[in-house]
């Protein structure tokens, strides 16, 4: 099986509150369904999640009694988001159910903690595809914590062992530099742990769970268990379809070993 995660820069406009991008969550299920691969998904929150969470300091834990309501709004707003993903999966007829993370596990400072995977096993073993997301979650230390889709990627890695792991964004890879802000940078067709320093990752967009870096180390973390895991550009089409189904396209790849 292969896990994919839907970035929330390809499903939503980051600097737009609320705005989700249709289209082209809908040509990415397609894509997914087209492959015919067994795959779960998770995804990103976008702008239905970074926007107030950064506004309300949601990543840093409770602070204020101010943050309750926006802890509130945030979870409504990545449930809406998740719908909106499956009702994309489902009308490219994959069967999936969104599991909001915060209503199923808790985070003990600053890491999910998934002490009972049987929702999520038995719904892949039924062939229903599982649909977490990047939200807030309780955290035994902080009150709350933000966890991020990625975070959910590798906690799933030891739920499901995948063949590969794929992360969709809106850019062809990882580059030394914000290639949106600086068009001449170079793609890193493979990341390692050698090249992570030099890797700058001033965003444009509102993020509260790190960026880019924070993907590669994650990206390397996966890869450390033996999977190969690919960072791939879900703006462009058929790019997703082709990582499923093994072909060459631009992008970038941590490369599976094993310790
Ligand atoms: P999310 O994590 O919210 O689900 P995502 O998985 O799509 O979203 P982002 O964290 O938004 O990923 O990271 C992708 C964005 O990072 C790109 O839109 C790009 O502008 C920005 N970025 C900054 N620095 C770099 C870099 N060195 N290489 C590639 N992208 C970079
Ligand atoms: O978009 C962040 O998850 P991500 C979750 O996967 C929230 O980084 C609520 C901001």
């Amino acid at each position: 099986m292969i896990l994919i995660k839907l970035g929330g820069s390809v499903i939503t406009d980051k600097s737009r509150y609320r705005v989700f991008n249709r289209e082209c969550t809908e040509r990415l299920c397609q894509e997914i369904k087209k492959s015919g691969k067994k795959v779960v998904v998770i995804h990103g929150a976008g702008s239905f999640g970074h926007i107030i969470a950064s506004k309300y300091f949601l990543n840093l834990g409770l602070k204020g009694k101010d943050q309750i309501s926006a802890y509130a709004r945030t979870c409504y707003d990545t449930r809406c988001l998740s719908l909106l993903v499956v009702k994309e999966l489902n009308n490219a007829g994959l069967p999936a159910v969104s599991i909001p993370t915060g209503s199923c596990f808790i985070m003990k400072n600053g890491r999910l903690d998934v002490r009972d995977d049987s929702v999520l096993k038995g719904m892949f073993e039924l062939g229903v595809i599982p649909v977490t997301f990047g939200d807030v979650t309780l955290d035994t230390e902080f009150g709350f914590a933000i966890c991020s889709g990625d975070q959910l990627v590798e906690v799933l890695m030891d739920v499901f062992h995948p063949s590969k792991v794929i992360f969709v964004s809106d850019v062809d890879g990882i580059y030394y530099e914000n290639p949106k802000l600086n068009p001449g940078t170079q793609l890193i067709e493979t990341v390692n742990k050698s090249v992570l320093d030099a890797i700058k990752t001033d965003n444009s967009t509102m993020d509260v769970t790190g960026g880019i870096r924070k993907k590669v180390e994650s990206m390397l973390r996966i890869s450390g268990k033996g999977c190969d895991c690919i960072l791939v550009n879900g703006a462009v089409k058929g790019r997703l379809l082709s990582v499923l189904n093994g072909e060459y396209v631009p992008c970038t790849i941590a490369k599976g070993q094993m310790k």
